[in-house]
């Protein structure tokens, strides 16, 4: 019997190394799937892991109607409008002649990203209508051609980039401007013209790039067309492409198909790309569903708008719950990205400037938990999120939900002790736990209402092997 427990031991202890090293067989052949396995581990993706709080901009012609057109109100995102019934196509087309942002400031756009306490930003260079907010020269649908004329990136760049704030550009595949764009490939002449597309796409990509060198990545976006997601192997050589060009460039999993047409994850369930892109408006629950890799989730702060929409409807997220999902994400070993979508003089509206103060003032005294912060290890508990320091001792307790008896039980992983737990920021305060079972506290934090989430600083240690007999049960 006991010669069986040992070999079924054994054989589970094989199974979980393998598992941790090589968690997917490849079952198919594929030239153009993941060429990684795991994460990446360099300089520039260290860095992108710690930055954890991002504003994204979608910024371009449809701020102009916000959402409306001819008094009446599209339903949907209003960034989209153009795809709208009630919208005449030439009327969109015709609105970069009216593009005259005389507000936009962007020393003050990067000064609230900085106030937000955000580590990155991502601008939409180009969204699916095709408008360029810079000069391209391979179209005259680009700033160049509005009343307002000089390129929008490259001053946002230089902002951000002097408040120590990365760069990445949002990039669309869609394009509704260009003649040569197709979702979907029906005749020989379509696929002539697509095989041209992709030469001004790739053209664009290098343009960017060469004009702004130092951005840290490309967030691509519109690639679900079967135009693009037929031909993977294009999209493989874009990104190596991209890559050689500029060593260190972060993409996401969203550019990349493989040749059978899967997205994101190839046909053997590999990740491709450097993070996964698909949190959009949704976050992971738990650590199992990221599955050992980078990941990155985007926010509206209402519903579904990404651009300026005049009228915000439904649920309008608050401070507090942005909070709280920052911490989700950072304790889930996330990114997570707050859009806001300027109106159409460069101005933002008060409910988002409200927002980034609120979120900032948060981050002033607790971004401590977030910068550099990823998954614990630790049972999960109600009262909030618990996240590890740089892979240290250090673990941060953000509590978002008091129990009415004040008392946030604390579960420990075996051999790991707590050596000290205080309030954030205040390292020689320090708060008794309670020990009420094997590795398992209380600490008790009283239960006066608090105005915001709040953090706890615990020193963990290793107590070694022979831990966690003091206080076992004698059954
Ligand atoms: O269609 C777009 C949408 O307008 C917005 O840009 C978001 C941002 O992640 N991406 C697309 C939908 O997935």
């Amino acid at each position: 019997m006991k010669k069986y427990c040992i070999a079924a031991a054994l054989l589970l202890a094989q199974l979980h190394s393998s598992a941790q090293s090589n968690p997917i067989k490849d079952t198919i052949t594929l030239q153009h799937g993941a060429h990684r396995t795991g994460n990446r581990t360099d300089a520039d993706m260290a860095r992108w892991r710690s930055l954890r709080l991002g504003q994204f901009i979608h910024w371009g012609l449809y701020a102009i109607p916000g959402g409306e057109w001819n008094g009446k109100t599209y339903n949907g995102a209003a960034e989209w409008i153009r795809s709208w019934k009630e919208m005449p196509r030439c009327d969109y087309d015709n609105l970069y002649k009216q593009f005259n942002p005389v507000n936009y400031h962007p020393e003050q756009w990067a000064q609230y990203a900085k106030d937000m306490g955000a580590a990155y930003m991502i601008i939409t260079t180009k969204h699916h209508d095709g408008f360029c907010l810079w000069p391209s020269k391979y179209t005259r649908y680009t700033v160049a051609a509005s009343p307002y004329k000089k390129d929008i990136i490259g001053p946002m760049v230089d902002a951000y980039n002097k408040k120590g704030i990365d760069v990445y550009l949002y990039f669309s595949i869609i394009d509704w401007n260009h003649p040569d764009w197709h979702a979907s490939l029906k005749t020989p002449a379509d696929s002539l013209a697509y095989s041209r597309f992709k030469v001004f796409v790739k053209n664009q990509l290098k343009e960017l790039l060469v004009k702004y060198p130092t951005v840290k990545g490309f967030w691509f976006d519109g690639t679900w067309d079967d135009s693009w997601k037929n031909d993977g192997a294009f999209s493989d050589e874009l990104e190596q492409y991209l890559q050689q060009l500029h060593p260190g460039l972060i993409i996401g999993s969203r550019l990349r198909a493989d040749e059978k047409g899967a997205r994101h994850f190839d046909s053997n369930s590999r990740l491709m790309g450097d993070y996964e892109q698909g949190w959009e408006r949704k976050l992971p629950e738990k650590y199992a569903d990221i599955h050992g890799n980078d990941w990155e989730g985007v926010m509206t702060i209402p519903e579904n708008q990404w651009g300026y929409c005049a009228k915000w409807t439904g649920h309008i997220k608050s401070s507090d719950e942005l909070i709280e999902m920052l911490v989700k994400s950072t304790s889930l070993g996330g990114n997570f990205v707050i859009n806001f979508g300027p109106k159409a003089d460069g101005t933002f509206r008060p409910e988002e400037t409200q927002r980034m103060q609120e979120i900032g003032n948060w981050m002033k005294v607790n971004g401590a938990a977030v910068y550099g912060g990823g998954y614990a290890g630790f049972d999960k508990q109600d009262w909030g999120y618990y996240i590890r320091k740089n892979g240290s001792d250090s673990v941060y307790m953000v509590v978002c939900n008091v129990p009415v008896s004040g008392n946030l039980r604390v579960k420990l992983p075996p051999r790991v002790i707590l050596l000290k737990v205080s309030p954030v920021g205040q390292p020689e305060a320090r708060i008794t736990p309670e020990l009420i079972g094997r590795s398992e506290y209380f600490i008790q934090v009283g239960n006066a209402p608090r105005a915001a989430p709040f953090v706890l600083l615990l020193q963990t240690g290793n107590a070694g092997a022979e831990s966690g007999g003091a206080d076992k049960a004698r059954t």
